[in-house]
């Protein structure tokens, strides 16, 4: 029996390497392009950004495990097995990794770097006193694996934190608000939001224009700020441009986009208050995703149940 490596863009080598001497002996590591590839053999199988043929003839297929916590194109895929569980990476490694850009950007952005950015370009000398961090309200949208984390670490930090999810949430310190019923309320209340929400059909293109509008807007002097480090998906870039270039916004950091790599002739790139990092807010690496599937195959293979299951209906 093999597990089946599909990588889309990242090199299979090292993860190929890793897997070979981590796995049981009755389990082969291949990938599509091997001379002797059968896809009848595939028991399991390892998937990022999967290709229009991954999934075909996989008819032995028990488990597919993501290597990204996040699952969309995963779950988009038109030919994925729907009866067939879908694992996804949830890591303590990752998580960290995501709270450090996160408390990094809500701090800079708290502190009115680009502002003062800005008056550095200009050489100009303006005592202006940013917010103290209880001044400041951080609202998290999306309080799961990451969400919750970022959220604690930010209360500790002594930020006000909301959060907004589908169900409501009791985390110590973070005033939740949940569903679509609760959303005005919550942009209402917040001058930094952070996007954590996994790309669903009902998260698309959420952060819009008018979205915008409704962040609270006396709180940070130039402005509500916008965190994306969740999906390119969740955000209309045109309208954020806009909103930089209106005042809707005072700033922004973007760690995803609608096309990854950000294509060269894209307006972002020249905003001067739009902090632009090239999707490596958190990665899943080779040996926290090694142990992953490692003990995922080792679970299933004794009959125990796996863990953290993507519910295809809601995808996520
Ligand atoms: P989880 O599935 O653990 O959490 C998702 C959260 O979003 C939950 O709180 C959920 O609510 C909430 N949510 C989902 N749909 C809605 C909705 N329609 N309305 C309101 N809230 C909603 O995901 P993770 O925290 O593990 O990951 C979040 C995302 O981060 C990933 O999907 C991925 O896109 C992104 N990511 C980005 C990385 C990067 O490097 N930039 C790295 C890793 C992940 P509820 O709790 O009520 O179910
Ligand atoms: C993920 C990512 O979803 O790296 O894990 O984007």
């Amino acid at each position: 029996m093999s597990l089946l490596l599909c990588l889309g863009d990242i090199d299979p080598v090292n993860w190929r390497k890793a897997f070979k001497a981590a796995l049981p002996d009755h389990v082969d590591v291949v990938t599509r392009d091997d001379a002797d590839f059968d896809p009848s053999a595939v028991r399991y199988m390892y998937v990022w950004k999967p290709a229009a043929d991954a999934f075909d003839g996989l008819d032995n297929l028990e488990v597919i495990f993501s290597l990204g916590a996040g699952v969309d194109p995963i779950v988009a895929h038109p030919k994925l097995p729907r009866n067939v569980p879908l694992s996804r990476f949830v890591d303590e490694d990752l998580t960290t990794r995501m709270t450090d850009y996160v408390v990094a950007q809500v701090t800079l952005h708290q502190r009115q770097t680009t502002y003062y950015m800005a008056l550095q370009k200009a050489r100009e000398w303006v005592q202006y006193y940013p917010p103290a961090a209880n001044e400041c309200r951080v609202g998290i949208m999306g309080l799961g694996a990451l969400g919750a984390d970022a959220a604690e670490k930010l209360v500790g930090l002594g930020f006000t934190v909301l959060g907004w999810s589908r169900n409501h949430k009791d985390l110590p310190g973070v005033e939740s608000f949940a569903g679509p019923g609760q959303l005005d309320a919550f942009l209402s209340k917040t001058d930094i939001l952070v996007c954590l929400l996994p790309l669903t059909e009902d998260t698309r293109g959420m952060l819009d224009y008018e979205l915008f509008t409704k962040l609270r807007r006396d709180g940070l002097k130039t402005g509500p700020v916008v965190v994306n480090a969740a999906r390119g998906g969740h955000l209309i870039e045109k309208d954020l441009v806009r909103a930089l270039e209106d005042g809707t916004l005072g700033a922004a950091s973007l760690d995803v986009f609608e096309v990854e790599p950000l294509p060269g002739d894209s307006p972002l790139w020249a905003i001067e208050n739009c902090l632009i990092t090239p999707h490596i807010a958190a990665i899943s690496s080779v040996h926290r995703g090694v142990r992953f599937v490692v003990d995922g195959i080792a679970r299933h293979e004794a009959g125990e149940p796996l863990e953290n299951l993507v519910d295809l209906d809601v995808g996520y």
